[in-house]
């Protein structure tokens, strides 16, 4: 529950070590942690900040749909992965404008470079939305969760659709301890413009619900996990609706499991507030007989969800 949640922060906070980061910016880190999220309890949203449901529900539907593109993402006004495809623009031959070398970093430290840093950002934002050529070079994220999971490629060349695969096997052998989805591939990990978060799911279907077990190999608590749990909550939602399930537990397992130094005091806000009663997931009449890989935005809403007020902090990148 979100109890669990609130239990981790103030953990990782006590008793976490201080490590320094591929970002640069620093983290409180502990190893090998669990929360669980009975979803016949209602949606597990959480209501001592904002989260907003929106861009999960396109970021999911994206996965599933198999792209690997931020033009999708940007047309549902959706910017949680532009920075990692700036990224790797600003590192080709192709940019041509002022140095952009650890842009998120500098952007927190130096107001007349963030400005700068802006102002390429939005400029790029608008080539990716507005030149679908410019959009299939660097709007690419390389081979990500939506490859790996719907197009993972095989030595004889030929691609396995995971998540098809889990479904059908979910339908006909739901006591199978093989119902896995793993987006950890090691041959494509050089080449990914970040290497899967969430490396491996489960999924297990005992009286008639269907649970997910994630392993998250690493997990930046504040800003990212709100958004990991309620995805796979979605997730297990829309599988199970596939499959005539009802829902089962999230299990969310992490291997580092960090706080950055650059969010404690949202941290310490965010542990000051009561818990609110959680929402409901309503998958609307029109989708139900859709197959999920089909599903709108509009398609999915949340009910009852009256969070306390979102509570800003920097990504690192
Ligand atoms: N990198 C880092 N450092 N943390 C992550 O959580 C993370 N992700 C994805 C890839 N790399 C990561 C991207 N997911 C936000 C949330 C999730 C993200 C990226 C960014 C974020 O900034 N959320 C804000 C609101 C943003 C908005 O409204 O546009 C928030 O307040 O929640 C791990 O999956």
């Amino acid at each position: 529950s979100e109890q669990q949640y609130l239990d981790l922060l103030q953990d990782v906070l006590n008793n976490g070590d201080k490590k320094s980061d591929r970002t640069g910016t620093g983290t409180i880190s502990a190893f090998g942690k669990q929360m669980r999220f009975d979803l016949s309890e209602g949606f597990p949203m959480l209501t001592t900040k904002r989260v907003p449901f929106k861009l999960i529900k396109s970021e999911l539907l994206w996965f599933l749909k198999g792209m690997t593109n931020i033009q999708y993402l940007l047309k549902h006004n959706n910017n949680i992965w532009n920075e990692w495809a700036f990224e790797r623009y600003v590192a080709s031959d192709a940019y041509t404008g002022p140095d952009m070398k650890d842009f998120a970093l500098r952007a927190e430290q130096d107001e007349q470079f963030k400005e700068v840093y802006l102002r390429e950002m939005a400029s790029f934002k608008e080539q990716v939305l507005t030149d679908d050529a410019f959009a299939a070079k660097y709007g690419e994220l390389g081979d990500i969760y939506g490859k790996q999971w719907r197009a993972w490629k095989t030595t004889t060349d030929e691609t396995i659709d995971q998540i098809a695969d889990v479904i059908d096997m979910i339908k006909t052998n739901p006591n199978s301890r093989r119902l896995i989805v793993s987006a950890w591939n090691p041959e494509d990990v050089p080449t990914m413009a970040l290497p899967p978060c969430h490396t491996l799911f489960q999924f297990y279907v005992a009286d008639g619900k269907l649970s997910c077990q994630l392993y998250q190999r690493s997990a930046d608590l504040f800003l990212g996990v709100p958004f990991n749990i309620a995805s796979y909550a979605l997730l297990t939602h829309l599988i199970a609706k596939e499959c005539g399930l009802d829902v089962g537990e999230f299990v969310h397992t992490i291997g580092d499991a960090h706080i950055y130094t650059n969010h404690i005091d949202q941290v310490n806000e965010q542990l000051s507030r009561e818990m609110k009663a959680l929402p409901e997931l309503v998958i609307q009449e029109q989708a139900l007989e859709r197959s999920i890989f089909d599903f709108d935005i509009d398609d999915i809403v949340l009910k009852g969800y009256e969070p306390h007020p979102t509570i800003k902090a920097p990504i690192a990148v």
